[in-house]
């Protein structure tokens, strides 16, 4: 089943901040959909658990450059 995950992520400051963080996000497997707002610093992701977990989400915005928080 799928799960759904926000995170507050900082330090993006145009739309392809938003972008770079929706490709690091999409490159994972598991990954169903990224929704990223850079407006409101957030994304949304929906996801597989049996393929990913928050963390290794929240690790791979990290990777990207922008510091990233679990919210729900
Ligand atoms: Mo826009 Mo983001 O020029 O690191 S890509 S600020």
């Amino acid at each position: 089943s799928e799960a759904k995950a926000l995170f507050s992520v900082t330090g993006m400051t145009c739309a392809a901040c938003a972008g770079s963080v929706e490709k690091g996000i999409k490159r994972l497997p598991g990954i169903r959909e990224a929704l990223v707002d850079v407006l409101n610093n957030r994304a949304l992701v929906h996801f597989y658990p049996s393929l990913v977990n928050e963390e290794t989400i929240r690790e791979a915005i990290e990777d990207v450059g922008f510091k990233a928080t679990l919210l729900r």
